[in-house]
């Protein structure tokens, strides 16, 4: 079965050409079928039906496979629990992540949050959120179940690729952004970033929520 679910979801990445995939946990549908978008939110527009299928995840997260196909996007991955249709009100990216490369980005291990303990047999969904240097998102989903039976990807099922990078959005990165619009800034680049910090995410936040309302 597992072999099934690695074979299909193959077949699935082989059809993309743009946008990203979600190569594990197998999707919950072909985001590029006909009726579906990736600009629809929370899953694509991808229903669940009886042909969708759950993976079984370990209690203490699991691992999270993309096919990436855009030079560079900020990646968030939400969790929602329940079976049908959950919200996605917990995220599992607490920090603000900006990947460049296209390719295999295979995290072997997401973490879960220390406020939530799933127990064996929970149901959830899994969301993975790009977004563009525009503020256009694109989302997928893969179902899930919470299971003491389930292991992560073995080593060689969980590989980067070469080209493939994740960078944290901190307040030294934002500063380097932010600073063309202020030389006072532009001085204390790298020596004040603590102080900068919260200021220069929001500069950045900012940047990214005024796109999405354009
Ligand atoms: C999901 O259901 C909606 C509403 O019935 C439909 O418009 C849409 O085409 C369906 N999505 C896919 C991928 O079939
Ligand atoms: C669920 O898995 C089965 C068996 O591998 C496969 O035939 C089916 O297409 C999958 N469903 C979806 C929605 O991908
Ligand atoms: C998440 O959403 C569910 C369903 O709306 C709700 O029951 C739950 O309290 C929410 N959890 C958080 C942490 O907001
Ligand atoms: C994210 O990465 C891209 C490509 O490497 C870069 O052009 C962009 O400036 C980065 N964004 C931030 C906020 O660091
Ligand atoms: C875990 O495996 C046991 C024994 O095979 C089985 O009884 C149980 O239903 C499994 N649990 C889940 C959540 O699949
Ligand atoms: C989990 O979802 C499956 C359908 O995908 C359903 O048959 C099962 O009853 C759900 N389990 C729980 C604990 O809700
Ligand atoms: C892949 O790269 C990401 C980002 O650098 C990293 O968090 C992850 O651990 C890497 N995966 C593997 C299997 O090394
Ligand atoms: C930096 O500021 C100058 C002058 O305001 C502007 O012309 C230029 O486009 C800015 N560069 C970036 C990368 O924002
Ligand atoms: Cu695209």
């Amino acid at each position: 079965m597992f072999t099934k679910t690695i074979a299909s979801v193959l077949m699935l990445a082989s059809l993309a050409t743009a946008h990203f995939t979600i190569e594990y946990p197998e999707m919950r549908g072909d985001s590029f079928a006909t009726g579906a978008s990736q600009y629809i939110y929370p899953c694509a527009n991808v229903n669940q039906t009886e042909a969708t299928n759950r993976t079984l995840w370990p209690l203490t997260g699991g691992s999270l496979s993309l096919d990436l196909h855009h030079p560079w996007t900020y990646l968030f991955v939400n969790l929602g629990l329940g079976t049908v249709y959950p919200t996605f009100n917990i995220t599992l990216t607490n920090q603000f992540l900006n990947e460049t490369g296209n390719g295999i980005l295979c995290m072997s291990q997401v973490g879960l949050p220390s406020s939530f303990t799933p127990s064996d047999g929970q149901n959830a969904s899994i969301q993975v959120v790009t977004v563009g240097a525009s503020g256009s998102a694109l989302y997928n989903c893969a179902d899930i179940t919470f299971s003491s039976n389930a292991t992560t990807l073995s080593g060689d099922k969980c590989t980067n690729s070469s080209n493939v990078k994740i960078s944290v959005v901190d307040g030294t990165t934002a500063t380097t952004s932010a600073a063309n619009s202020s030389s006072t800034h532009s001085a204390a680049s790298g020596k004040s970033s603590e102080l900068m910090t919260a200021a220069s995410i929001a500069v950045v936040l900012g940047g990214v929520f005024a796109s999405l309302l354009i």
